[in-house]
């Protein structure tokens, strides 16, 4: 079976730094190979819709996705609290946009994905900093900025607040979130945002259902990939990539 793969929070900026090079490895050893590709959020370490403009950073990424899905592959762009807003250039490349929570059915699993931002039970001001980074009224006064200086001001913010892992994931998510959509029918639950590597099965009324957390291409360069079954994978510089074991996981040292 053809292998579908999950990657979320790459924050691309380009294809100089080992983050944004080794997934751009991963796209590339997927073209041709999997059934489907699904982005889900902070794809891009920022994103805004234009009629006519495109962030040239972005390019090798782009180039990377009109290739998966010229080679057949089903491409799914979630937005993030970083890309909010797509515009409609993906649908143009024939990429799926989802701009909020999408269940698959994938191999025979109902599989619940989305970035996790807007359900981030750290408390209200996270939630409510990502919502408004969502609202169209935003998007719509940030167009009235040069592209170029949008772009600048974007990745200095994201410059400052580089990403700690030393928080686990909320375990809200496990013990309430993971439940409630096992209980709507997902036995799967698949989310970014949260930049950690997690492998969580639990029982929920006696079937088994499990929560990933994607990780990132900042430093985690973590992805899940689906061929029969799930596995959590780290990709390792010249080397075939990590089985991640159960758990919540930092990047190494
Ligand atoms: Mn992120």
């Amino acid at each position: 079976m053809k292998p579908t793969l999950f990657l979320s929070d790459l924050h691309f900026h380009g294809d100089h730094t080992p983050g944004g090079r080794a997934l751009l490895d991963v796209l590339d050893q997927a073209r041709g190979e999997a059934e489907a590709v699904y982005l889900v959020g902070d794809v891009f370490d920022f994103w805004l819709g234009y009629r006519t403009t495109l962030y040239r950073a972005c390019f090798p990424l782009l180039r990377r996705l009109a290739a998966l899905v010229d080679a057949g592959t089903a491409v799914h762009l979630f937005t993030g609290n970083h890309d909010p807003e797509h515009g409609d250039f993906f649908g143009d490349i024939g990429v799926t946009v989802h701009d909020g929570p999408h269940t698959a059915r994938i191999g025979g699993h109902t599989v619940w994905l989305e970035h996790g931002d807007l359900i981030d039970p750290r408390g209200l001001h996270h939630r409510l900093v990502c919502r408004v980074a969502r609202h169209p009224w935003l998007h719509r006064a940030a167009r009235l900025a040069p592209p170029a200086a949008l772009w600048a001001v974007a990745r200095a913010y994201a410059r400052r607040g580089e990403h700690t892992y030393d928080e686990p994931l909320p375990a809200a998510l496990l013990d309430a979130y993971l439940p409630a959509r096992a209980r709507e029918g997902a036995d799967v639950v698949v989310m970014g945002h949260y930049h950690r590597a997690v492998v969580h099965t639990r029982q929920v009324d006696g079937r088994t259902v499990r929560f990933f957390g994607l990780g990132d291409w900042v430093k985690q360069r973590t992805w899940l990939r689906f061929d029969g079954d799930f596995t959590l994978l780290r990709y390792q510089d010249g080397g075939p990539p990590v089985a991640l074991p159960e758990g919540d996981h930092a990047p190494p040292p």
